[in-house]
């Protein structure tokens, strides 16, 4: 039988796109030279140039890194329980997990986004998102500890989360599954998609001052499914542009039933004007249900609050306030370079990078450059946005970074390399293998107006035999690039906690001379805080005991505690009374259920317990913090009810 050749490398073609495990390079190895050594080595007591901070993925985390050097630096549970840190287990931490559904303490974490003053990072604040229970996160870079969750209504799936605009005056979140809103029956058949379900971007404000979230007003539109977005910057600053798959609206089998279309859309998003239109009170409020999660360094106590209310604007009642611009095959990354002009489209299924002109954009929204609508969004004409095509860059395009020698560097997933080109001429430049199907790039800086051209960093997806094997799960894996040259050159394979999608990096100089040492006690405003050994004591009201109970190397006082009984509920209110860096204590009792605590300097957390059985419980300090730690102990006596 004759074989249609044509059809059968077609055929080929897309199986090798679509195959989730991507070929190998055969030269693993060959590519690190011999001084990459010493290009990585950080001398015992030397920092790091660079904090790197990296999306712990399906671990609900974020993890930070020291570049060059790999090290891990911290892990801080974000939409998760940290046992390390008692993160969730204490009293003052739990609201910070609360949502509509309840408290949930894990999600998937994928994006980060660095707060910026005039496009630079700044190193007061990292955002991320939750895509599973719809959420985004500030995470304070004086503590290293979640300040804030948010959670975010009208939303399934917050995946096109958070991307910052240049000044944080808005983080945005797009929805990944678009719903039927909140206030409307969500109990209707599947396959009403089309005419229920709908696409919303939530725009988030952050207070210049505390950082604080609040859901400023959300744009509904058509059922899309967001993926991954980009705030302009420089001459772009007003706009925000939104990878789009999915346009076909298909509710089933979407592996396929969304892949039919030869073209996406790009979603541009006058933000600007969204403002406008909200000052000018054209948006409808809609109810809702959604929580505000915030931790106060002052109480040392996590509040949260239930909103039920959101400002609306209907995407396709507002004339210039969206357009569509057509992206070949399922976009996915969708980033801008540090002058603005440039959108870079990444389509997974495509064999071309597409890149579009802000200039032209705007000339093709004056002219009415336009092919017909979609869902009454103007489409723009892909001729009259783009600006070029970078050709054969490689197999299955995912995200892009920039250097600050106007060049680009983007991830290429099935054919597993890195792929430098530049952005003037679209020319492809150099390309390194990546071990093995890269996500994520990193550059610090890579996505702001002021990049650095020193390193880059793959997040890969699959790892295989690049460490020693550990059973069925392998650690997840980043690799590091030197940039500095014409030629990329791998440097360095480091572990991370998975798995790792977005990350930022910015100079350790602009972040470590803000770390708080310790927590003043004379300004702990905690209501249960004992802020010396006298202050300690016992009290009782009805079946609450609470022991306001202090910790300083090396005793806890008091040490002897009696009078409790089998039911009652005990609050042990710890209060680490060191004025010093570095000396936590933690706390643990016997058969609690929340058991244990990591208590900072100055600071007061609480453990509840709830006895089930009169006897005699050990309590003692986890943390080894004198070269009396072990002498760190005490008794709880529990009598019968
Ligand atoms: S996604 Cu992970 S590789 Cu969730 Cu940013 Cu593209
Ligand atoms: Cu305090 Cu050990």
């Amino acid at each position: 039988m004759k074989i249609n050749s044509k059809y059968a490398q077609g055929m080929a073609a897309l199986a090798l796109l679509v195959s989730m495990n991507a070929c190998k390079p055969k030269d693993a190895g060959s590519v690190v030279s011999g001084d990459a050594a010493s290009k990585v080595y950080v001398a015992p007591g030397k920092y790091d140039e660079y904090y790197n901070f990296v999306s712990g993925g399906f671990s609900g985390q974020l993890s930070v890194y020291g570049l060059p050097s790999g090290r891990l630096l911290r892990v801080i549970p974000v939409f998760s329980v940290d046992p390390e840190k008692g993160w969730g287990y204490s009293e003052e931490t739990k609201p910070m997990l609360n949502t509509s559904h309840g408290n949930v303490p894990w999600d998937d974490l994928h994006h980060v986004s660095m707060s910026q003053t005039n496009g630079e990072i700044d190193g007061r604040w990292v955002f991320a998102n939750g895509n599973n229970t719809p959420r985004v996160a500030r995470i304070d870079l004086g503590t290293f500890r979640t300040a804030e969750i948010l959670e975010l209504p009208n939303s399934g799936g917050n995946h096109s989360s958070p991307f910052i605009t240049e000044n944080s005056e808005y983080i945005v979140a797009g929805t990944r599954f678009s719903i039927p809103p909140d206030d409307k029956n969500g109990d209707v058949p599947i396959n009403t998609y089309k005419e229920n379900f709908k696409g919303t971007i939530s725009f988030v404000s952050v207070d210049k001052d505390n950082g604080n979230m609040d859901v400023a007003f959300q744009l509904q539109g058509p059922g899309v499914n967001f993926d991954l977005s980009h705030a302009g910057k420089g001459k772009s600053n007003g706009w925000f542009f939104f990878s789009t798959y999915n346009t076909e609206q298909a509710n089933t089998l979407l592996e396929v039933n969304a892949s039919k279309r030869d073209k996406d859309f790009i979603m541009a998003v006058n933000w600007k004007l969204a403002e406008k239109l909200i000052k000018e009170g054209k948006g409808r409020k809609q109810k809702t249900k959604y929580a505000s999660n915030r931790f106060d360094e002052s109480t040392h106590t996590a509040t949260s609050t239930i909103k039920t209310e959101v400002t609306v604007l209907d995407m396709k009642d507002h004339p210039g306030l969206v357009y569509m611009i057509p992206c070949p095959k399922s976009p996915h990354g969708c980033d801008v370079d540090p002058t603005g002009e440039y959108i870079v489209g990444s389509g997974k299924l495509a064999a071309l990078i597409p890149v579009f002109s802000f200039d032209k954009i705007q000339k093709a929204i004056a002219d009415k450059a336009f092919d017909g609508e979609y869902d009454g969004i103007p489409v723009i004409k892909y001729e009259a946005a783009l600006y070029g095509e970078v050709k054969k860059p490689g197999l299955g395009p995912l995200h892009t970074e920039f250097d600050d020698k106007g060049n680009a560097y983007t991830s290429m997933f099935v054919s597993s390399e890195v792929v430098k080109w530049n952005v003037k001429d679209l020319k492809v430049l150099d390309r390194v293998p990546t071990y093995y199907s890269v996500g994520h790039l990193m550059i610090p800086g890579g996505d702001s107006k002021k990049p650095t051209g020193k390193y880059l960093v793959a997040y890969n997806k699959i790892t295989k035999d690049r460490y020693l094997p550990t059973g069925p799960e392998l650690s997840q894996s980043a690799q590091l690039y030197d940039i500095s040259g014409d030629k990329m050159q791998l440097l360095l394979d480091f572990p991370t906690i998975g798995e790792p999608h977005y990350a930022q990096g910015v100079a350790a100089s602009v972040i470590k001379d803000r770390s708080v040492k310790f927590f003043k006690i004379e300004e702990n405003k905690h209501p249960y805080v004992a802020k010396g050994e006298k202050e300690s004591k016992v009290f009782r009201e009805g079946n609450k005991v609470h022991v306001n109970l202090t910790m300083m190397r090396s005793h806890l006082t008091p040490d002897n505690i009696e009078g409790i009984k089998v039911g009652d509920e005990v609050y042990f209110h710890t209060t680490n009374l060191e004025q010093d860096w570095d000396v936590p204590h933690g706390f643990a009792i016997k058969g609690a259920l929340n058991s244990e605590l990591l208590v900072m300097p100055g600071e007061t957390t609480t453990l509840k317990w709830v006895p089930l059985k009169a006897g005699m419980y050990p309590m003692y300090c986890t943390d080894f913090c004198s070269a009396l730690h072990q002498e760190m102990s005490g008794y709880v006596r529990v009598s019968p009810a």
